[in-house]
């Protein structure tokens, strides 16, 4: 058995045709705060992280999680597409990870196909990369190597 690569869940992307009626939703749902808002041009996305567990309590963990919410800044991008064929829901998991570049490495050699054959930055200065979805049981899966905490 390999030693375990994933640290926690760091978060659940969800896909969203309107950004700050589903922040507000899920700010009067469950209390949330949004602790960060982003534009990514090259994602082609506008998003909004709401922090679900900090990551103090448990420092072995390496980061917190957080909840994802994307809405599509064109229709020709990742998620303006699945919104097209699926509608609104979930898009992908992102898991954190120690090292973002020895993951790649060490799930690229087992045959998994990469998206990103190289770690690039993503929300909240972390570093990530994603995996392909049809290796993955259908699953869109990210990795996240947090920022270190300052
Ligand atoms: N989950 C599961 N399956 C997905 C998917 C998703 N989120 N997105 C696409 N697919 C599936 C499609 O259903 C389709 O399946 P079929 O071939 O069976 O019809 C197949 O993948 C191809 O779909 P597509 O719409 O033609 O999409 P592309 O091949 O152009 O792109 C992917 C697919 C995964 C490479 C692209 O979505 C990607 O690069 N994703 C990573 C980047 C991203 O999602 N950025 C936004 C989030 C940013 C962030 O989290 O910070
Ligand atoms: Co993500």
């Amino acid at each position: 058995m390999p030693a375990a690569m994933l640290t926690r869940i760091d978060h659940v992307g969800i896909a969203c045709r309107d950004l700050d009626a589903t922040v507000a939703l899920y700010e009067s749902t469950f209390g949330l705060t949004v602790v960060a808002r982003e534009t990514h041009e090259d994602q082609g996305v506008r998003e909004a992280m709401l922090v679900v567990a900090d990551g103090r309590d448990n420092p072995a963990a390496l980061g917190g999680s957080y909840v994802q919410l994307l809405e599509p800044l064109r229709e020709d991008s990742p998620v303006g597409k699945f919104l097209a064929r699926n509608g609104e829901g979930v898009h992908h998991i992102g898991y954190g990870v120690a090292d973002v570049g020895a993951a790649l490495a060490t799930i690229g050699a087992s045959g998994i196909r990469l998206v990103d054959e190289r770690p690039r930055h993503g929300s909240m200065g972390a570093s990530i990369a994603f995996l392909h979805p049809k290796d993955l049981g259908g699953v869109l899966t990210e990795l996240v190597q947090a920022a270190p905490a300052t």
